[in-house]
């Protein structure tokens, strides 16, 4: 699959600002800093649809971005960003809660860690979290152009090990850099839709 087209069409920190429920949704979470935005805007082939920066923190609403008139990819506000007040961080954990256990369209979590780090202890609660939900199973290994290609196998199997990943779970290396890996990843996202399709016809 291609996204050939893609739209911001709602940016939100409350359920009444999401978008209808009428298309199926794919989202992005991960530490803050860890490069969802950049990969969104990887898949999506915009430069800047979303905001990258190098501080961490960049993203603190929800932002759905309707790809190809058909699903949303939705970029989740970063967790483990240290200098965030305690009140921030309780309104971070409402606004995430609200969303992924209230959203009927949600077909998937997509978790993104840093390849070269083993996964942090918020990274494992997140996976349990997903799993709990049964939003887990699609993990992306970013800034996959950071390590050398004989660590890779290593990083991945750290990753896998750490998020007690089962085996259905895949964890895919990408590099929005290098712009590598984005093909697994969009062909992942196509047969997740055809599914979704098919239980919904
Ligand atoms: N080398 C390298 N750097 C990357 C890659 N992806 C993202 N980065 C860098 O990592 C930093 C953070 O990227 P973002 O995409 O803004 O990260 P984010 O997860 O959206 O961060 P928040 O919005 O704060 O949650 C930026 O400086 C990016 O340029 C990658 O594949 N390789
Ligand atoms: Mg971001």
């Amino acid at each position: 699959m291609k996204i050939n087209t893609s739209e911001l069409e709602a940016v939100a920190v409350k359920a009444s600002q999401y978008p209808p429920e009428d298309l199926p949704e794919i989202a992005f979470a991960g530490r803050s800093n860890v490069g969802k935005s950049s990969l969104l805007n990887l898949i999506t082939g915009r430069k800047a649809l979303a905001r990258v920066s190098g501080s961490p923190g960049k993203t603190r609403t929800i932002n759905f971005y309707r790809c190809n008139d058909r699903f949303r990819i939705v970029d989740l506000p970063g967790y483990g960003y240290a200098k965030i007040s305690r009140s921030e961080s309780e309104k971070w954990g409402a606004m995430m809660e609200a969303y992924l256990e209230g959203r009927e369209n949600l077909i998937k979590v997509v978790q993104l860690v840093d390849i070269r780090h083993k996964p942090s202890e918020q990274d494992v609660q997140m996976y349990e979290y997903l799993k709990y939900f049964e939003l887990d199973g699609i993990v992306v290994a970013t800034k996959a152009d950071k390590i050398g290609s004989n660590e890779r196998a290593k990083a991945l199997r750290m990753i896998e090990d750490t998020l007690g990943m089962s085996e259905d779970d895949i964890v895919i290396p990408i590099s929005s850099l290098k712009r590598s890996g984005d093909d697994e990843l969009l062909d992942t996202i196509e047969f997740l839709l055809e599914q979704w399709d098919e239980f919904h016809k």
